[in-house]
């Protein structure tokens, strides 16, 4: 396999390249990010990036371009050779997938935690409670994530009762993978192998605590990411990583850790509600009016099938909850990008006024 194949290259990304422009820029992958700072891999190896000034300005007009860990990119690399000094990021490439969810705070905004990945695994400690809730609401952004969601269920060690845990978790799962690990037995990490082959990128989301950099230092055979003793008073993490990183496996693959989550709040996710709740979609089709709001309406599957106990009335709230938020955020989007692309265009004439003498938008 090409290096850049191996790295998660693939016709998707070569395809956004045109010939002419972009001569003197290649291909490279972001593995992490500090405060502006980038670390790349590229064709021959490692080596550290800064944005060009082009790229600068177009983030300010749309911060949806600015690269993220996993992100494809196209940087000028002095002598040709990434590594050989600072790189400059002139133009991230399209991405194939990503995890997002929305920014905490009022302000409507994606934060993309993760970008051109294969599969997420979603990791809850099995010393914790599983809370299905919680697992309903990741799903439901991990399916919008254009990637493969699967439920790792981690420290199966502490676990009393491996089995009762399985199936409550099961009940949500919707039909997704379920593997229940270790990292402290010896074969405990196998049922996570199958996904990391050579070119294919793994990211691990979850709360503080949950194992997610022990998995990463497991797989990776070193100690690539710092780990830290859970809080015995209330068995929660202390937040240890802090930033997103993606490592690289001995073997090929690739997996990007992260820091552990406390809210998971939606972004979008009708598509990804319909997905995660297929049973209760499925369940409301048999209403007998089409337009049922589940509310007293006669004839309804949902309201039949709460008081025959077949469907967990906690779910059906969850579901409730969750689509009110989707919604709420739609709505709030729907304005925003109204008032963004008004400045936008406002800036771009103001700027074509400036300088007349290009003419850029003929
Ligand atoms: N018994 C047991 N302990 C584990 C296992 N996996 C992780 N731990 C312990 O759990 C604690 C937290 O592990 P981390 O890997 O730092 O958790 P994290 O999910 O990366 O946490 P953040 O970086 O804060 O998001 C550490 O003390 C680990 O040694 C496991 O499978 N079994
Ligand atoms: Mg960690
Ligand atoms: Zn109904």
């Amino acid at each position: 396999m090409h290096r850049l194949e191996t790295l998660g290259w693939n016709s998707f990304f070569a395809n956004q390249i045109t010939t002419g422009d972009e001569t003197g820029l290649v291909p490279v992958r972001v593995v992490e990010e500090q405060r502006g700072s980038y670390r790349i891999l590229g064709e021959s190896g490692a080596g550290y990036a800064e944005l060009s000034g082009r790229l600068r300005h177009q983030i300010e007009l749309e911060e949806a371009v600015r690269p993220c860990v996993g992100d494809w990119a196209l940087a000028r690399v002095p002598g040709g050779a990434v590594g050989e000094g600072t790189a400059l990021i002139d133009r991230a490439l399209v991405r194939r997938t990503r995890f997002s969810r929305k920014e905490a705070g009022e302000r409507t905004a994606e934060q993309v935690i993760a970008a051109n990945i294969d599969t997420v695994f979603l990791v809850q400690s099995m010393n914790r409670d599983l809370n299905p809730r919680r697992i309903e609401r990741y799903l439901a952004l991990l399916w919008e994530s254009g990637a493969d969601p699967v439920l790792v269920l981690s420290k199966s060690d502490l676990c009393e009762d491996p089995d009762t845990a399985f199936d409550s978790v099961e009940r949500v799962a919707g039909g997704v993978s379920i593997h229940v690990v270790s990292a402290v037995t010896p074969d405990g990490l196998d049922p996570l192998r199958p996904y990391l082959t050579p070119g294919r990128t793994v990211a691990l989301v979850g709360s503080s605590g949950v194992g997610k950099s022990t998995i990463v230092n497991r797989l990776v055979g070193r100690e690539e990411m710092k780990v830290q003793e859970i809080r015995e008073a209330d068995d929660r993490g202390r937040h240890t990583t802090t930033a997103r990183h993606l490592v690289l496996l001995p073997d090929g693959g690739m997996l990007i850790d992260t820091p552990g989550m406390r809210t998971v709040l939606m972004w979008e996710g009708e598509e990804g509600l319909a997905q995660t709740f297929q049973d209760i979609e499925e369940l409301a089709s048999g209403c007998k009016f089409r337009d049922c709001t589940h509310g007293s309406e006669p004839g309804c599957a949902v309201h039949q099938a709460l008081g025959s106990g077949s469907l967990d009335p906690g779910r059906w709230r969850s579901y409730l909850k969750l689509q009110r938020e989707v919604r709420h955020e739609a709505a709030k989007t729907n304005v925003k990008l109204r008032l963004e692309q008004a400045k936008k265009w406002r800036r771009i004439h103001l700027e074509a006024r400036r300088r007349p003498d290009k003419r850029r938008f003929s």
